[in-house]
């Protein structure tokens, strides 16, 4: 206890700014140094577009439109543009990367410049839904329509920002009446870092799982590029949860190390003059942080789990032991953040400034999933600590964990059978779910809670892919692997039977047009945290890949 209140101490010293420059100026310059090292080669394919779909209304497809009729376009290259305006084109797949045009006069002289409005879409309703009336909270930069003018022809022209897409649709938004003009060529040049075969799954491998395999490895692949996106489309950066996902994936698929060894160093690199991470960061023009009055501290404690399984995946202790002081420093706030019962406090992580994500349901009441993410990462840290044989200098650990575990079982209502978070005692499937994965409750106890609370419809349910990732880990976890399997194949399968290339950022069956940004057509339709499938497909064959 005496060593928690000098952690404490020490602690709120740093948060309010006394303690400077925990890592040095030249340290963390070499951890920079280390990330430039390891930055990636990216891989680049031509797609020439040639065919053309319908998108149509369809209500029983995801957000109500659906591209039908997929046929080469006749004379694309070879004719006037004129009659073909408003066509969608169709690349065949999501991809990541650079769009080029070629336009030249058709058979006679333009007096007038030619004004072209691209819109690139992941998903068919991102081509057919306007973007006049924007209400999102985000910037409405994001959506990709692009307008360009070209004074001269002929001309090639390159979109300058990155794209991701699998539809395009060409518009003539002003042209001369006098002339006619004709696409002589494209190309989307598509770029990614993911550099490997991944093995087939065996034939008799049920087909839902076969295609969400496929999908989450597109989902993971268009991710993948000079850093662990979180969606090419949005944001293009770096987040912890993110990554730790990814990695837990890519294991299973690419296993491209150097992209893990990257973004651990760029983090630690680029950690705040307190020695906490960021929860996000950028690479461009140079590494530098995003720096946002809130700070989702959550996500820099998951910065241990990611090095304590990339250790254990690749045994690089090198690389965990360099990083391993900025480990130490991440769990180190946690005692700040708890009550004097141990409990995680909303008002004083309020106080601090913290974002409290765990999930994008609104409704969510966060205190005990909090607690348990903030044990699970404890819990990680020590491991890591072990196998490095640095038990010693994190010797609290231990006995943090059981104060917390005590006291979570304290919010635990024996009369439901679950844990209940905050004051309105709300039960809900992130509580439970972090209990499971903190530990707080054995396999028995926590495979009761899980049936009963599949059951139960009135539990609050997960906003999004993210959060169901960890279900399904705590389902396993808990020897449910029927309803583990039951889990993927509709929430990951219903992606799919709405016609999912990759898989998307936020997912709620019953409301395809939900955004936490206020505008769908501004969610990322290609995002890291929902790839995971090939993660549970791929480390669980005894679940997943067998017949059922
Ligand atoms: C979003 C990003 C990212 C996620 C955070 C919490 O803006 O999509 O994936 O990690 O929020």
């Amino acid at each position: 206890m005496r060593e928690l209140i000098i952690l404490s101490a020490l602690m709120l010293s740093t948060i309010h700014g006394v303690a400077q420059n925990y890592f040095s100026d030249s340290q963390k310059q070499a951890w920079l140094q280390k990330a430039a090292d390891n930055t990636p080669k990216l891989i680049h394919t031509k797609i020439k577009p040639e065919y053309q779909v319908d998108v149509v209304d369809d209500t029983n497809a995801f957000q109500h439109k659906k591209a039908i009729k997929p046929r080469v376009v006749k004379d694309l290259y070879s004719s006037s543009f004129k009659d073909k305006s408003g066509i969608i084109l169709d690349l065949g797949d999501h991809y990541t990367g650079y769009f080029t045009f070629s336009v030249g006069e058709y058979k006679s002289d333009m007096d007038a410049p030619l004004r072209l409005k691209f819109t690139f879409g992941e998903v068919p309703a991102e081509v057919t839904t306007s973007f006049d009336n924007f209400h999102g909270n985000i910037s409405r930069a994001w959506l990709q329509d692009e307008t360009v003018t070209v004074e001269q022809l002929p001309a090639t022209i390159t979109i300058p920002r990155r794209l991701s897409c699998r539809y395009i649709k060409i518009e003539d938004v002003g042209s001369s009446p006098y002339a006619e003009f004709c696409f002589t060529n494209m190309e989307f040049d598509a770029v990614t870092s993911a550099n490997k075969k991944i093995a087939e799954l065996p034939e008799y491998t049920p087909a839902i799982v076969r295609q969400i395999d496929k999908v989450a490895q597109n989902t993971l692949k268009e991710c993948m590029q000079t850093v662990y996106e979180d969606g090419p489309k949005r944001d293009h950066r770096l987040w912890i949860g993110d990554l730790y996902l990814q990695m837990s994936a890519d294991n299973y698929a690419f296993q491209n190390r150097e992209l893990v060894k990257r973004s651990l160093y760029l983090m630690a690199g680029l950690s705040k003059d307190n020695g906490y991470l960021n929860h996000t960061v950028f690479e461009k023009p140079v590494p530098h942080p995003q720096r946002v009055p809130f700070y989702l501290y959550e996500y820099a404690l998951l910065y241990n789990a990611v090095l304590n399984d990339y250790v254990e995946q690749t045994g690089d202790k090198e690389t965990a032991l360099d990083l391993w002081s900025v480990a130490k420093r991440q769990v180190q706030l946690i005692p700040d953040m708890l009550d004097k019962n141990q409990l995680f406090s909303s008002a004083k992580a309020d106080k601090a400034n913290l974002w409290q994500f765990v999930d994008w349901n609104e409704k969510l009441n966060k205190q005990v999933a909090e607690q348990g993410m903030y044990i699970f990462a404890l819990d990680k840290t020590y491991k890591l600590a072990k196998s490095l044989g640095k038990e010693k200098e994190v010797a609290y650990i231990p006995g943090l964990i059981s104060q917390m575990k005590k006291a979570a079982l304290t919010l635990y209502d024996a009369k439901q059978g679950y844990f209940v978070s905050g004051k309105e005692k709300q039960v809900s499937y992130a509580s439970q779910v972090w209990m499971i994965l903190a530990k707080v409750v054995d396999k028995k106890q926590g495979k009761e809670i899980l049936r009963r609370l599949l059951k139960d419809n009135k539990a609050l349910k997960p906003g999004g892919p993210y959060l169901y990732h960890y279900v399904v880990q705590a389902l396993i976890d808990c020897d449910l692997n029927q309803e583990a399997y039951d889990l993927v194949t509709t929430y990951w399968g219903g992606m799919i039977h709405k016609g999912a290339d990759t898989f998307w950022e936020v997912y709620v069956p019953e409301d395809d047009f939900v955004s936490p940004y206020n505008f769908a057509p501004i969610n990322s339709y290609c995002h890291a945290w929902s790839c995971t499938p090939i993660y549970f497909i791929r480390k669980y064959p005894e679940i997943f890949q067998k017949r059922h």
